[in-house]
């Protein structure tokens, strides 16, 4: 009998290093190949260039392919439980990379039919960086930057959304990753955020440091990142001056800007009502968000209402009223805000806003109640989660920590062991 071959790949970017593969597998028997689904490639590398139906249909047109299936997970489990191949196939380069583990799970899975993994030279002269590299500035452009987040939101549960501040700390939220045993995790999108980019200045977060500034620190990260930015709009300011701040931010290749349904002075939300806060009245906050939305060009810059009536103690009939109507004024999405530590109102809020509208985009900032894991807010009807404030938190009280074991200790030896290596620092950002 002829026997089972298996193999995944990604097939994005094709090159001779996969119809070596092809080939080779093919050799062995009948040769079916797992296609990743653009959502597992989105997590393990980036947005595919083409979509999943177009790379099976390359895939099952070249020669020594006998089948094209769908791999939906980065781990090989699921498909060879169905397919019980005998043989499965894969470049060797497995063993040291992020793939790892998924690689250990492949050989477990193997043993209970006495299946087999055969692993070939993974092909010399493939410049997969160079390629990467080409992908990877064309995909900062605006036009493809652009509709990233609306891609995403198709893809995947919830997007996984990290503050950024500055180019590094984009940086950070750009590379971080995990590796797990059957999945790698990273972040989808950044935030920029209206409290960290005013506290990186020194500045309070009272939309003191205005759009120019703002749009400053846009150009810096994105000059080194790739992913989808959801813009802090803050209240949106004026509607006359917001119409045209939408056309820049859709220009320049932003996603989405959330703006907050409060007016006057701002201050955070999360003071609550320790400090004085207007809420703006429905109709005028809908107006700014029906004139910014005719201002638009493209369908892909989102508009995203974000709901202050639960930080207010407005409660929850005002929140949902403000939701409908904001929806109905154009809105592409809602954000709820509170700062209660039990996430009880936001999941009622989840409940009866996803009842009325499945299908508008429903965003949490989960700063107070930081127990929820991400999936069981995508249960709840979630889709884009933002972790608002974390990097800066975090790099502060370190700072601090060096400054003061300096002054403790009238030399700086002390300090280093909390410090990044003087030799990675120079290297951290690649000079090309
Ligand atoms: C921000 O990050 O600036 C926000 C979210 O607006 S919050 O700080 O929770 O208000
Ligand atoms: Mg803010």
């Amino acid at each position: 009998m002829t026997k089972k071959v298996y193999t995944a790949i990604s097939a994005d970017i094709l090159h001779h290093g996969h119809i070596n593969l092809i080939k080779q597998a093919s050799q062995y028997g009948d040769l079916t190949v797992g296609i990743l689904t653009d959502e597992v490639i989105a997590t393990y590398k980036r947005l595919p260039v083409l979509d999943f139906d177009e790379r099976s249909f390359i895939i099952e047109n070249i020669s020594g392919v006998k089948e094209v299936i769908s791999q939906d997970t980065l781990d090989y489990t699921d498909n060879l439980l169905k397919l019980k191949p005998d043989y499965v196939v894969h470049g060797d380069d497995w063993t040291s990379n992020d793939l790892k583990n998924i690689r250990l799970n492949v050989i477990e899975t193997l043993k209970q039919w006495g299946g087999q993994l055969i692993e070939i030279p993974y092909t010399q002269g493939v410049s997969v960086d160079k390629l990467n590299e080409t992908v990877k500035s064309a995909s900062s452009m605006p036009e493809v930057r652009r509709n990233k987040l609306k891609k995403l939101l198709n893809l995947k549960p919830i997007v996984k959304t990290m503050e950024a501040h500055n180019g590094l700390s984009a940086l950070v939220v750009e590379n971080a990753k995990v590796v797990k045993d059957n999945e790698i995790e990273s972040f989808d999108a950044m935030w920029l955020s209206s409290l960290t980019d005013s506290t990186a200045k020194g500045k309070p977060d009272i939309e003191l440091v205005d759009m120019t500034s703002r749009l400053r620190t846009i150009d810096e990260i994105m000059e080194v990142t790739t992913k989808p930015i959801i813009l802090d709009g803050d209240t949106g300011g004026e509607i006359e001056h917001f119409v045209f701040n939408v056309k820049t931010l859709e220009r320049i290749g932003v996603s989405a800007v959330i703006i907050e349904d409060k007016i006057g002075l701002k201050k955070n939300s999360l003071f609550g009502t320790e400090v004085e806060q207007t809420q703006d009245t429905i109709e005028h906050f809908s107006q700014k968000i029906s004139q910014a939305k005719k201002a638009l060009t493209t369908k892909d810059f989102m508009i995203i209402a974000r709901i202050e009536s639960l930080i207010l103690n407005k409660g929850m009939e005002d929140a949902l009223t403000r939701a409908y109507a904001y929806v109905n004024a154009g809105a592409d999405g809602i954000m709820i805000h509170s700062r209660q530590k039990e996430p009880d109102e936001i999941f009622e809020f989840c409940e009866k806003f996803t009842k009325e509208y499945p299908n508008v985009p429903l965003v949490v900032v989960p700063t107070s109640f930081n127990k929820v894991y991400e999936d069981e807010f995508a249960r709840r009807g979630v889709n884009i989660v933002i972790y608002a404030n974390h990097l800066i938190r975090s790099a502060y009280p370190a700072m601090m920590q060096t400054a003061k074991t300096i002054l403790k200790n009238n030399r700086c030896y002390e300090a280093d062991e909390a410090c990044l290596p003087i030799k990675e620092i120079l290297t951290l950002i690649p000079d090309k």
